[in-house]
Protein backbone atom coordinates (compact mmCIF):
# COMPACT_ATOMS: atom_id res chain seq x y z
CA UNK A 1 0.00 0.00 0.00
CA UNK A 2 2.93 2.15 0.62
CA UNK A 3 5.76 0.67 -0.85
CA UNK A 4 7.21 3.67 -2.79
CA UNK A 5 6.91 6.00 0.70
CA UNK A 6 8.30 3.22 2.69
CA UNK A 7 11.28 1.94 0.43
CA UNK A 8 12.30 5.95 0.71
CA UNK A 9 12.11 5.38 4.58
CA UNK A 10 14.90 2.98 4.27
CA UNK A 11 17.18 5.56 1.59
CA UNK A 12 16.69 8.01 4.12
CA UNK A 13 17.90 6.39 7.11
CA UNK A 14 20.47 4.59 5.12
CA UNK A 15 22.06 8.31 4.65
CA UNK A 16 23.16 8.19 8.38
CA UNK A 17 26.57 6.43 8.37
CA UNK A 18 28.18 7.29 11.83
CA UNK A 19 27.04 8.84 15.14
CA UNK A 20 27.15 12.66 16.15
CA UNK A 21 27.66 12.97 12.21
CA UNK A 22 25.79 16.47 11.66
CA UNK A 23 26.38 16.45 7.95
CA UNK A 24 24.55 13.02 7.60
CA UNK A 25 21.78 13.79 9.45
CA UNK A 26 20.95 17.07 6.64
CA UNK A 27 21.81 14.51 3.82
CA UNK A 28 19.00 11.89 5.47
CA UNK A 29 16.60 15.11 6.05
CA UNK A 30 17.12 16.23 2.57
CA UNK A 31 16.58 12.45 1.60
CA UNK A 32 13.35 12.64 3.17
CA UNK A 33 12.10 16.13 2.30
CA UNK A 34 12.56 14.96 -1.32
CA UNK A 35 10.83 11.89 -0.99
CA UNK A 36 7.56 13.24 1.01
CA UNK A 37 7.13 15.67 -1.44
CA UNK A 38 7.59 13.81 -4.37
CA UNK A 39 5.00 11.42 -3.04
CA UNK A 40 2.53 14.00 -2.49
CA UNK A 41 2.80 14.93 1.20
CA UNK A 42 1.60 18.50 1.85
CA UNK A 43 4.34 20.73 2.29
CA UNK A 44 3.29 21.88 5.82
CA UNK A 45 3.08 18.25 7.00
CA UNK A 46 6.59 17.81 5.44
CA UNK A 47 8.16 20.31 7.07
CA UNK A 48 6.62 19.61 10.46
CA UNK A 49 7.32 15.94 10.46
CA UNK A 50 11.15 16.83 9.44
CA UNK A 51 10.88 19.48 12.32
CA UNK A 52 10.05 16.84 14.63
CA UNK A 53 12.58 14.07 13.16
CA UNK A 54 15.56 16.67 13.88
CA UNK A 55 14.86 17.79 16.80
CA UNK A 56 14.10 13.97 18.51
CA UNK A 57 16.89 12.52 16.68
CA UNK A 58 19.31 15.56 18.54
CA UNK A 59 18.04 14.77 21.80
CA UNK A 60 18.29 11.07 21.72
CA UNK A 61 21.66 11.78 19.20
CA UNK A 62 22.84 11.26 16.15
CA UNK A 63 22.55 7.94 14.91
CA UNK A 64 21.18 5.74 12.62
CA UNK A 65 18.88 3.69 15.34
CA UNK A 66 17.92 7.15 16.80
CA UNK A 67 16.81 8.71 13.46
CA UNK A 68 14.57 5.27 13.12
CA UNK A 69 13.36 5.62 16.43
CA UNK A 70 12.30 9.72 15.69
CA UNK A 71 11.07 8.92 12.69
CA UNK A 72 8.64 6.41 13.73
CA UNK A 73 7.81 8.62 16.70
CA UNK A 74 7.06 11.73 14.39
CA UNK A 75 4.89 9.62 11.68
CA UNK A 76 2.44 8.32 14.37
CA UNK A 77 2.23 11.87 15.83
CA UNK A 78 1.66 13.43 12.20
CA UNK A 79 -1.29 10.62 11.52
CA UNK A 80 -2.88 10.74 14.25
CA UNK A 81 -5.79 13.50 14.73
CA UNK A 82 -8.25 13.71 17.87
CA UNK A 83 -11.20 10.91 17.13
CA UNK A 84 -12.19 6.83 16.57
CA UNK A 85 -9.90 4.96 15.00
CA UNK A 86 -10.87 1.90 13.29
CA UNK A 87 -15.20 1.50 13.85
CA UNK A 88 -16.29 2.49 17.24
CA UNK A 89 -19.75 1.40 17.76
CA UNK A 90 -22.24 3.52 20.00
CA UNK A 91 -22.84 2.44 23.22
CA UNK A 92 -26.70 1.56 22.34
CA UNK A 93 -27.22 0.06 19.24
CA UNK A 94 -28.01 1.31 16.18
CA UNK A 95 -24.29 2.59 15.28
CA UNK A 96 -25.52 5.58 12.57
CA UNK A 97 -22.99 6.38 10.16
CA UNK A 98 -23.19 8.95 6.92
CA UNK A 99 -21.70 9.25 4.13
CA UNK A 100 -20.53 12.16 2.26
CA UNK A 101 -18.70 13.01 -0.57
CA UNK A 102 -18.05 14.49 -4.21
CA UNK A 103 -19.74 12.45 -6.76
CA UNK A 104 -17.97 9.45 -7.78
CA UNK A 105 -15.44 9.73 -5.18
CA UNK A 106 -16.60 6.39 -3.44
CA UNK A 107 -19.45 6.58 -1.27
CA UNK A 108 -21.96 4.31 -2.52
CA UNK A 109 -19.01 1.24 -2.93
CA UNK A 110 -17.71 2.36 0.58
CA UNK A 111 -21.09 1.87 1.94
CA UNK A 112 -21.36 -1.74 0.52
CA UNK A 113 -17.47 -2.52 2.03
CA UNK A 114 -17.89 -1.03 5.07
CA UNK A 115 -21.23 -3.06 5.75
CA UNK A 116 -19.43 -6.18 4.39
CA UNK A 117 -16.72 -5.15 6.55
CA UNK A 118 -18.79 -5.17 9.82
CA UNK A 119 -20.42 -8.30 8.48
CA UNK A 120 -18.02 -10.35 8.22
CA UNK A 121 -14.89 -9.17 10.61
CA UNK A 122 -17.28 -7.70 13.23
CA UNK A 123 -19.90 -9.92 12.85
CA UNK A 124 -22.16 -7.57 12.74
CA UNK A 125 -26.03 -6.82 11.60
CA UNK A 126 -25.55 -4.06 9.29
CA UNK A 127 -28.43 -2.07 7.32
CA UNK A 128 -27.34 -0.01 4.65
CA UNK A 129 -29.90 2.89 3.44
CA UNK A 130 -29.95 4.12 -0.22
CA UNK A 131 -30.39 7.74 0.54
CA UNK A 132 -29.26 9.19 -3.06
CA UNK A 133 -32.62 10.62 -4.54
CA UNK A 134 -30.63 12.61 -6.74
CA UNK A 135 -28.83 10.13 -9.23
CA UNK A 136 -31.19 7.86 -10.75
CA UNK A 137 -29.32 4.39 -11.00
CA UNK A 138 -28.14 5.45 -7.72
CA UNK A 139 -30.62 3.08 -5.54
CA UNK A 140 -30.39 0.57 -8.13
CA UNK A 141 -26.62 0.86 -7.51
CA UNK A 142 -26.98 -0.19 -3.89
CA UNK A 143 -29.67 -2.61 -4.28
CA UNK A 144 -27.11 -4.59 -6.51
CA UNK A 145 -24.38 -4.25 -4.70
CA UNK A 146 -26.60 -5.84 -1.24
CA UNK A 147 -27.67 -8.82 -4.02
CA UNK A 148 -24.64 -9.42 -5.00
CA UNK A 149 -22.66 -9.60 -1.59
CA UNK A 150 -25.54 -10.83 0.76
CA UNK A 151 -26.56 -7.22 2.50
CA UNK A 152 -29.51 -5.41 3.82
CA UNK A 153 -30.83 -2.57 2.55
CA UNK A 154 -33.27 -0.01 3.01
CA UNK A 155 -34.53 1.87 -0.43
CA UNK A 156 -38.24 3.65 -0.74
CA UNK A 157 -39.07 3.73 -4.32
CA UNK A 158 -42.12 6.45 -4.00
CA UNK A 159 -39.77 9.15 -1.63
CA UNK A 160 -39.12 12.65 -2.87
CA UNK A 161 -36.87 13.68 0.32
CA UNK A 162 -33.40 11.74 1.13
CA UNK A 163 -33.64 13.16 4.28
CA UNK A 164 -37.23 11.50 5.26
CA UNK A 165 -35.69 8.24 3.11
CA UNK A 166 -32.55 8.04 5.85
CA UNK A 167 -35.18 9.27 8.84
CA UNK A 168 -37.27 5.88 7.78
CA UNK A 169 -34.01 4.06 7.66
CA UNK A 170 -32.96 4.94 10.58
CA UNK A 171 -36.34 3.84 12.64
CA UNK A 172 -36.70 0.55 10.31
CA UNK A 173 -33.10 -0.26 11.73
CA UNK A 174 -34.09 0.36 15.46
CA UNK A 175 -36.98 -1.59 14.71
CA UNK A 176 -35.26 -4.39 13.65
CA UNK A 177 -32.09 -4.62 16.01
CA UNK A 178 -29.52 -3.52 13.76
CA UNK A 179 -25.91 -3.14 15.23
CA UNK A 180 -25.28 -0.50 12.24
CA UNK A 181 -27.03 1.88 9.62
CA UNK A 182 -24.57 3.00 7.27
CA UNK A 183 -26.73 6.03 4.81
CA UNK A 184 -25.28 6.70 1.49
CA UNK A 185 -26.20 9.96 0.27
CA UNK A 186 -26.29 12.22 -3.14
CA UNK A 187 -22.99 13.79 -4.67
CA UNK A 188 -22.53 17.31 -5.50
CA UNK A 189 -19.93 17.92 -8.54
CA UNK A 190 -18.28 20.63 -6.15
CA UNK A 191 -19.27 22.20 -2.84
CA UNK A 192 -23.13 22.88 -3.61
CA UNK A 193 -25.32 24.57 -0.99
CA UNK A 194 -28.51 22.77 -2.28
CA UNK A 195 -27.21 19.44 -1.26
CA UNK A 196 -24.43 20.42 1.31
CA UNK A 197 -28.10 21.99 3.13
CA UNK A 198 -29.61 18.53 2.29
CA UNK A 199 -26.86 16.39 4.35
CA UNK A 200 -26.67 19.31 7.04
CA UNK A 201 -30.60 18.87 7.32
CA UNK A 202 -29.89 14.75 7.23
CA UNK A 203 -27.63 15.25 10.24
CA UNK A 204 -29.73 17.19 12.16
CA UNK A 205 -32.92 14.94 12.17
CA UNK A 206 -30.56 11.62 12.13
CA UNK A 207 -28.40 12.61 14.81
CA UNK A 208 -25.56 10.33 13.24
CA UNK A 209 -22.44 8.67 15.68
CA UNK A 210 -20.26 9.13 12.48
CA UNK A 211 -20.22 11.20 9.72
CA UNK A 212 -17.54 9.63 7.20
CA UNK A 213 -16.15 12.19 4.31
CA UNK A 214 -15.21 9.95 1.36
CA UNK A 215 -12.32 11.46 -0.67
CA UNK A 216 -10.38 9.94 -4.10
CA UNK A 217 -7.08 9.52 -3.18
CA UNK A 218 -6.16 10.44 -7.02
CA UNK A 219 -7.17 14.09 -6.59
CA UNK A 220 -4.14 14.37 -4.35
CA UNK A 221 -4.25 18.09 -2.58
CA UNK A 222 -8.23 18.69 -3.85
CA UNK A 223 -9.05 16.23 -1.39
CA UNK A 224 -7.86 17.63 1.58
CA UNK A 225 -9.42 21.07 0.75
CA UNK A 226 -12.61 19.50 0.29
CA UNK A 227 -12.50 17.88 3.23
CA UNK A 228 -11.73 20.98 4.99
CA UNK A 229 -14.85 22.29 3.86
CA UNK A 230 -16.73 19.49 4.07
CA UNK A 231 -15.66 19.33 8.02
CA UNK A 232 -16.56 23.26 8.37
CA UNK A 233 -20.70 22.53 7.50
CA UNK A 234 -20.71 18.96 9.18
CA UNK A 235 -17.97 18.66 11.25
CA UNK A 236 -17.01 15.42 9.96
CA UNK A 237 -15.99 12.57 12.05
CA UNK A 238 -13.51 10.98 9.86
CA UNK A 239 -12.39 10.67 6.33
CA UNK A 240 -11.96 7.43 3.97
CA UNK A 241 -9.70 7.47 1.24
CA UNK A 242 -10.85 5.73 -1.76
CA UNK A 243 -9.04 4.55 -5.19
CA UNK A 244 -5.78 4.02 -2.99
CA UNK A 245 -5.16 1.10 -6.01
CA UNK A 246 -4.77 3.28 -8.51
CA UNK A 247 -1.58 5.78 -9.37
CA UNK A 248 -1.97 7.36 -5.70
CA UNK A 249 1.50 8.10 -4.71
CA UNK A 250 0.44 7.91 -0.98
CA UNK A 251 1.04 11.18 0.15
CA UNK A 252 -2.88 12.00 0.80
CA UNK A 253 -3.01 9.61 3.41
CA UNK A 254 -0.12 10.88 5.17
CA UNK A 255 -1.06 14.69 5.37
CA UNK A 256 -4.83 14.82 5.92
CA UNK A 257 -5.36 13.62 9.04
CA UNK A 258 -2.64 16.22 9.96
CA UNK A 259 -3.95 19.05 7.92
CA UNK A 260 -7.85 18.09 8.34
CA UNK A 261 -7.58 17.27 11.84
CA UNK A 262 -9.90 14.87 11.95
CA UNK A 263 -8.43 10.97 11.59
CA UNK A 264 -8.17 8.97 8.57
CA UNK A 265 -10.21 5.70 9.02
CA UNK A 266 -10.37 3.59 6.01
CA UNK A 267 -8.86 3.13 2.73
CA UNK A 268 -10.14 1.77 -0.17
CA UNK A 269 -7.48 0.03 -2.04
CA UNK A 270 -9.32 -1.75 -5.07
CA UNK A 271 -13.17 -1.73 -6.53
CA UNK A 272 -14.08 -5.33 -5.01
CA UNK A 273 -15.86 -5.57 -1.74
CA UNK A 274 -13.24 -6.74 0.49
CA UNK A 275 -10.91 -3.87 -0.53
CA UNK A 276 -11.08 -1.76 2.33
CA UNK A 277 -8.41 -1.24 4.78
CA UNK A 278 -8.56 0.02 8.26
CA UNK A 279 -6.24 2.59 8.92
CA UNK A 280 -4.65 2.42 12.77
CA UNK A 281 -1.95 4.91 12.84
CA UNK A 282 0.55 2.61 14.98
CA UNK A 283 -0.10 -0.33 12.78
CA UNK A 284 0.58 1.98 9.22
CA UNK A 285 3.82 3.37 10.98
CA UNK A 286 4.58 -0.36 11.49
CA UNK A 287 4.26 -1.31 7.84
CA UNK A 288 5.69 1.97 6.59
CA UNK A 289 8.98 1.53 8.52
CA UNK A 290 9.14 -2.13 6.94
CA UNK A 291 7.59 -4.02 10.02
CA UNK A 292 4.71 -5.69 8.16
CA UNK A 293 1.67 -5.64 10.66
CA UNK A 294 0.67 -9.03 11.85
CA UNK A 295 -2.18 -7.45 14.00
CA UNK A 296 -3.98 -6.44 11.29
CA UNK A 297 -3.12 -9.73 9.44
CA UNK A 298 -4.63 -12.04 12.55
CA UNK A 299 -7.30 -10.17 12.61
CA UNK A 300 -8.39 -10.30 9.59
CA UNK A 301 -7.60 -14.60 9.09
CA UNK A 302 -9.37 -15.07 12.69
CA UNK A 303 -12.31 -13.69 11.42
CA UNK A 304 -12.38 -15.01 7.85
CA UNK A 305 -11.23 -18.80 9.10
CA UNK A 306 -13.85 -20.57 11.02
CA UNK A 307 -11.76 -22.24 13.96
CA UNK A 308 -13.16 -25.73 13.16
CA UNK A 309 -12.77 -26.12 10.01
CA UNK A 310 -9.60 -24.74 9.94
CA UNK A 311 -8.70 -27.55 12.80
CA UNK A 312 -10.72 -30.32 10.28
CA UNK A 313 -8.16 -29.11 7.14
CA UNK A 314 -5.24 -29.29 9.54
CA UNK A 315 -5.54 -32.90 10.56
CA UNK A 316 -6.49 -33.68 6.31
CA UNK A 317 -3.37 -31.93 5.33
CA UNK A 318 -1.58 -33.77 7.66
CA UNK A 319 -2.83 -36.88 6.39
CA UNK A 320 -1.82 -35.83 2.70
CA UNK A 321 -5.68 -36.11 2.67
CA UNK A 322 -6.02 -32.27 0.98
CA UNK A 323 -8.58 -32.70 -1.74
CA UNK A 324 -9.79 -30.70 -4.59
CA UNK A 325 -12.79 -29.68 -2.78
CA UNK A 326 -10.51 -28.13 0.09
CA UNK A 327 -8.74 -26.62 -2.32
CA UNK A 328 -12.12 -24.67 -3.99
CA UNK A 329 -13.25 -24.06 -0.37
CA UNK A 330 -10.04 -22.15 0.13
CA UNK A 331 -10.02 -20.18 -2.77
CA UNK A 332 -13.26 -18.88 -1.69
CA UNK A 333 -11.86 -18.05 1.91
CA UNK A 334 -9.27 -16.27 0.20
CA UNK A 335 -11.33 -14.38 -1.56
CA UNK A 336 -12.86 -12.96 1.41
CA UNK A 337 -9.26 -11.19 2.67
CA UNK A 338 -9.04 -9.00 0.03
CA UNK A 339 -5.98 -8.41 -1.82
CA UNK A 340 -3.39 -10.43 -1.96
CA UNK A 341 -1.06 -7.79 -2.56
CA UNK A 342 -2.08 -6.14 0.45
CA UNK A 343 -2.61 -9.13 2.50
CA UNK A 344 0.91 -9.71 1.78
CA UNK A 345 2.35 -6.69 2.98
CA UNK A 346 1.37 -7.02 6.01
CA UNK A 347 3.88 -9.92 6.53
CA UNK A 348 7.09 -8.74 7.65
CA UNK A 349 10.11 -8.59 5.22
CA UNK A 350 7.51 -9.53 2.37
CA UNK A 351 7.57 -5.72 0.72
CA UNK A 352 10.45 -6.29 -1.55
CA UNK A 353 8.98 -9.42 -2.77
CA UNK A 354 5.94 -8.44 -3.59
CA UNK A 355 7.63 -6.65 -6.68
CA UNK A 356 8.41 -9.77 -7.75
CA UNK A 357 4.99 -11.43 -7.60
CA UNK A 358 2.62 -8.94 -8.27
CA UNK A 359 -0.78 -9.16 -7.08
CA UNK A 360 -3.15 -12.57 -7.88
CA UNK A 361 -6.50 -11.77 -8.60
CA UNK A 362 -8.61 -14.31 -7.05
CA UNK A 363 -11.46 -14.08 -8.94
CA UNK A 364 -10.32 -12.69 -12.65
CA UNK A 365 -7.12 -14.64 -12.73
CA UNK A 366 -7.30 -16.61 -15.70
CA UNK A 367 -5.30 -19.70 -14.17
CA UNK A 368 -7.87 -19.41 -11.18
CA UNK A 369 -10.52 -20.03 -14.00
CA UNK A 370 -9.07 -22.70 -15.78
CA UNK A 371 -8.41 -24.75 -12.18
CA UNK A 372 -12.26 -24.15 -11.50
CA UNK A 373 -13.10 -25.43 -14.83
CA UNK A 374 -11.03 -28.03 -14.26
CA UNK A 375 -12.26 -28.83 -10.79
CA UNK A 376 -16.28 -28.13 -12.00
CA UNK A 377 -15.16 -31.34 -14.66
CA UNK A 378 -14.35 -33.91 -12.40
CA UNK A 379 -16.73 -36.50 -10.75
CA UNK A 380 -17.34 -36.61 -6.75
CA UNK A 381 -15.16 -39.09 -6.42
CA UNK A 382 -12.45 -38.03 -8.27
CA UNK A 383 -12.89 -34.24 -6.61
CA UNK A 384 -12.28 -36.07 -3.28
CA UNK A 385 -9.40 -38.60 -4.08
CA UNK A 386 -6.91 -36.57 -6.62
CA UNK A 387 -4.67 -39.49 -6.42
CA UNK A 388 -7.83 -40.91 -9.08
CA UNK A 389 -6.68 -38.13 -11.69
CA UNK A 390 -2.46 -38.37 -10.74
CA UNK A 391 -2.49 -42.28 -11.82
CA UNK A 392 -4.89 -41.97 -14.59
CA UNK A 393 -4.18 -40.54 -18.42
CA UNK A 394 -7.96 -41.09 -19.43
CA UNK A 395 -9.87 -39.73 -16.66
CA UNK A 396 -7.06 -36.64 -17.40
CA UNK A 397 -7.97 -36.50 -20.99
CA UNK A 398 -11.92 -36.67 -19.94
CA UNK A 399 -11.49 -33.78 -17.55
CA UNK A 400 -9.79 -31.76 -20.52
CA UNK A 401 -12.57 -32.33 -22.47
CA UNK A 402 -15.31 -31.59 -19.95
CA UNK A 403 -13.39 -28.15 -18.69
CA UNK A 404 -12.31 -27.26 -22.73
CA UNK A 405 -8.78 -27.27 -21.81
CA UNK A 406 -6.04 -29.29 -23.02
CA UNK A 407 -4.15 -32.03 -21.57
CA UNK A 408 -1.40 -30.64 -20.94
CA UNK A 409 -2.72 -27.51 -18.72
CA UNK A 410 -4.68 -30.33 -16.73
CA UNK A 411 -1.51 -32.52 -16.04
CA UNK A 412 0.23 -28.99 -14.93
CA UNK A 413 -2.58 -28.23 -12.99
CA UNK A 414 -2.37 -31.54 -11.48
CA UNK A 415 1.16 -30.81 -10.79
CA UNK A 416 0.61 -27.89 -9.03
CA UNK A 417 -2.05 -29.02 -6.96
CA UNK A 418 -0.04 -32.01 -5.93
CA UNK A 419 3.17 -29.30 -4.87
CA UNK A 420 0.60 -27.03 -2.79
CA UNK A 421 -0.65 -30.44 -1.01
CA UNK A 422 3.12 -31.35 -0.34
CA UNK A 423 3.78 -27.70 0.64
CA UNK A 424 0.49 -27.46 3.18
CA UNK A 425 1.50 -30.68 4.75
CA UNK A 426 4.95 -28.99 5.50
CA UNK A 427 3.20 -26.19 7.52
CA UNK A 428 0.00 -27.90 8.71
CA UNK A 429 0.07 -27.11 12.29
CA UNK A 430 2.10 -24.49 12.81
CA UNK A 431 0.67 -20.94 13.41
CA UNK A 432 2.86 -18.69 11.37
CA UNK A 433 5.05 -20.01 8.97
CA UNK A 434 8.72 -18.65 9.35
CA UNK A 435 10.09 -15.97 6.55
CA UNK A 436 12.15 -18.37 4.86
CA UNK A 437 9.28 -20.97 4.47
CA UNK A 438 6.84 -17.98 3.61
CA UNK A 439 9.44 -16.63 0.99
CA UNK A 440 9.74 -20.21 -0.22
CA UNK A 441 6.46 -20.36 -0.48
CA UNK A 442 5.70 -17.18 -2.18
CA UNK A 443 8.05 -17.97 -4.91
CA UNK A 444 6.37 -20.96 -5.66
CA UNK A 445 2.99 -18.91 -6.44
CA UNK A 446 3.82 -18.02 -9.65
CA UNK A 447 0.30 -17.74 -11.17
CA UNK A 448 0.10 -16.61 -14.61
CA UNK A 449 -1.88 -13.68 -15.47
N1 LIG B 1 -10.03 1.15 -8.07
C1 LIG B 1 -10.92 1.58 -7.17
N2 LIG B 1 -12.11 2.00 -7.59
C2 LIG B 1 -12.98 2.43 -6.67
C3 LIG B 1 -12.69 2.44 -5.28
N3 LIG B 1 -13.77 2.92 -4.64
C4 LIG B 1 -14.69 3.21 -5.59
N4 LIG B 1 -14.22 2.91 -6.82
C5 LIG B 1 -14.90 3.10 -8.12
O1 LIG B 1 -15.20 4.47 -8.29
C6 LIG B 1 -16.40 4.61 -9.03
C7 LIG B 1 -17.37 5.52 -8.32
O2 LIG B 1 -17.78 4.91 -7.11
P1 LIG B 1 -19.18 5.16 -6.42
O3 LIG B 1 -19.19 4.38 -5.17
O4 LIG B 1 -20.30 4.98 -7.36
O5 LIG B 1 -19.02 6.71 -6.08
P2 LIG B 1 -20.11 7.67 -5.41
O6 LIG B 1 -19.35 8.61 -4.54
O7 LIG B 1 -21.18 6.90 -4.78
O8 LIG B 1 -20.65 8.45 -6.68
P3 LIG B 1 -22.02 9.33 -6.79
O9 LIG B 1 -23.09 8.54 -6.16
O10 LIG B 1 -22.21 9.55 -8.24
O11 LIG B 1 -21.73 10.60 -6.07
C8 LIG B 1 -16.94 3.21 -9.24
O12 LIG B 1 -16.60 2.78 -10.52
C9 LIG B 1 -16.21 2.38 -8.20
O13 LIG B 1 -16.05 1.05 -8.59
C10 LIG B 1 -11.40 1.98 -4.87
O14 LIG B 1 -11.01 1.97 -3.68
N5 LIG B 1 -10.56 1.56 -5.86
MG1 LIG C 1 -23.22 6.99 -4.96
Amino acid sequence: MFNKISESFKSAINKIRLKDDEKSLKKALNELKKNLLKADVHFKTTKELLHKVEVETRKRGIGRANFFLALEEALKEILTAPGNYGFVFAPKPPTIVMMSGLQGSGKTTTTAKLAYYLKTFKKKKVLMVAADLQRLAAVEQLKQLAQHNNLDIFYDENAKDAVEVAKKGVEFAKEKFYDVVIIDTAGRLAIDEELMDELVRMKSEVNPNEIFYVADSLTGKDAINTAKSFDEKLDITGVILTKFDGDSKGGVALSIAHQVKKPLRFIGTGEKIADLEVFIPDRIVSRLMGAGDIESLVEKTTAVIDEKEAKKLTKKLKKGQFNYNDFLAQLEQMKKLGSMKNLLSMIPGMGGLLKQIGDIDLENSAEIKKIKAMINSMTKKERENPHLIKESASRRRRIARGAGLSVQEVNRINKQFQNAAKMAKKFAGKKIPDLKELTAMAQHLKFPK
